[in-house]
């Protein structure tokens, strides 16, 4: 099979980016080693950017997110038994979030790419790249006991954290940063009215929680757990007993509970590898970068990615032009690195560290009061927090 762009991963990552270049004309060849059902199955994020919201649009796929996310102009921090609410929209001159569940936007992205009729291969087993670094790449696969090859012009690897792409990459040429905490996040999703219309980042002795949703009747709620913990041990009743635990007097006592439809511990780390760019292969989203999600940046990092690579693909077709692809890494990665930054310093400041010992409590909630009284303070978590523009410039 001959396409010119092939992508590894059906993830929003290689989805968005598929459709992106289909706008653009350019032709692409998706290899997804799961079913779709297993992708759609995985819960994971749920804030959108304003950029990340206008790249959706901008990929045909925006209708259903205007029509069922929940637009945010800001949230709520709890820490000693008290919530205070960060006015996003007042802070950065009208900037909002978007609540819409990262499952949504895969399942808009997969519908548009259907009705389209393009190719995704599901179920690709074995997947291997080969000659990125010469100009005629090509990816090998498995599917029905049979191997096949696809020859390409570029090599997108939308594959995440744990993916072929950049493992493939010569260590030579790769730097890999990496931070990993001493916990995970325990998360429950659950068919029952949010606490509250906004999101709830605690910050408790206890350990941190985080009080979010996906629509008017279904709940996204998380608890910070040691990474020795495992699912089977937390019944619904146990995660609904400490979370009151965690919450003020009012949201303990609006909290409905019910049935989890599901519950997962995700591990945190802060992860970037350097560059992002091998000859003709590229790394788009977790495939490239992780962090920890408490700054609600993955999947939105992963957009911005995808539209510079985008933008950088259709430009070396249209004006026979190499410099797009050229500054990719570069320009990712200073996006990459601010978010990076905000990710740890806002797990850092509400979650738990034993280690740290009971200053480490206390020194917390002197930044979270200097935060929520301090307007430049406040304004630097809400900027941050509904995403920097996608040219920043400096
Ligand atoms: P993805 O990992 O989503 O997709 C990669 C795709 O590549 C997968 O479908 C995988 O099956 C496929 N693949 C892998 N190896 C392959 C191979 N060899 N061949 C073919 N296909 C292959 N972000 C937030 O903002 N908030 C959150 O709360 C949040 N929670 C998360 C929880 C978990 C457990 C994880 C892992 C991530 C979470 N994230 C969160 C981050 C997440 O949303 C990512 O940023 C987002 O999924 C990035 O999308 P992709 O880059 O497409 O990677
Ligand atoms: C979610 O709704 O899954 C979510 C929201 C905000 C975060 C992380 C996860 O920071």
């Amino acid at each position: 099979m001959r396409t010119q762009v092939a992508i590894i991963g059906a993830g929003p990552s290689g989805l968005l980016l598929g459709q992106l270049l289909h706008k653009a004309g350019i032709d692409a060849v998706i290899l997804e080693r799961q079913t779709g059902d297993y992708v759609l199955g995985r819960i994971r994020a749920g804030v959108l950017e304003q950029v990340t919201i206008d790249l959706l649009d901008e990929a045909g796929v925006g209708q259903r997110m205007h029509q069922e996310g929940l637009v945010h102009g800001g949230f709520d921090m709890l820490f000693k038994g008290e919530r205070h609410r960060i006015d996003m929209n007042k802070l950065t001159g009208g900037k909002n979030v978007m609540v819409y569940g990262q499952t949504e936007v895969t399942r808009d992205l997969m519908d548009a790419r259907a009705t389209a009729g393009l190719t995704t291969i599901y179920e690709a087993a074995n997947v291997a790249v080969h000659d990125f670094d010469s100009a005629k790449p090509r990816v090998t696969y498995e599917k029905d006991g049979k191997q096949h090859e696809i020859t390409c012009d570029f090599i997108a690897g939308c594959d995440g954290f744990h993916g072929v792409c950049r493992a493939s990459a010569p260590r030579s040429a790769i730097k890999e940063f990496e931070k990993v905490y001493p916990f995970g996040w325990l998360g429950v999703l659950s068919d029952t009215p949010p606490v509250h219309e906004e999101l709830i980042y605690v910050n408790s002795p206890r350990g941190f929680a985080l009080c979010s949703q996906r629509s008017e009747t279904r709940s996204r709620y998380y608890l910070q757990v040691p990474l020795t913990d495992k699912v089977e041990q937390w019944s619904d009743q146990a995660f609904w007993d400490e979370l009151k635990l965690r919450l003020d007097p009012e949201a303990r006592a609006k909290l409905v509970t019910g049935p989890s439809i599901e519950k997962s511990i995700a591990p945190l780390r802060s992860f970037v590898t350097e560059p992002l760019r091998f000859g003709r292969m590229f790394l788009a989203g977790d495939a490239g970068h992780i962090v920890p999600p408490t700054g609600a940046k993955g999947l939105n990092l992963a957009a911005t990615d995808v539209k510079y690579l985008s933008n950088a693909i259709i430009e070396f077709y249209q004006d026979k032009s190499e410099s797009g692809i050229d500054s990719y890494s570069e320009r990712c990665l200073k996006r990459i690195w601010r978010a990076e930054r905000f990710s740890w310093w806002f797990t850092s400041l509400m979650h738990n560290f034993p280690e740290n010992g009971a200053i480490g409590q206390k020194l917390q909630e002197a930044e979270l009061d200097y935060i929520i009284h301090s307007e430049a303070g406040a304004r630097s978590v809400a900027e941050n927090y509904v995403g920097l523009p996608l040219d920043f410039g400096h």
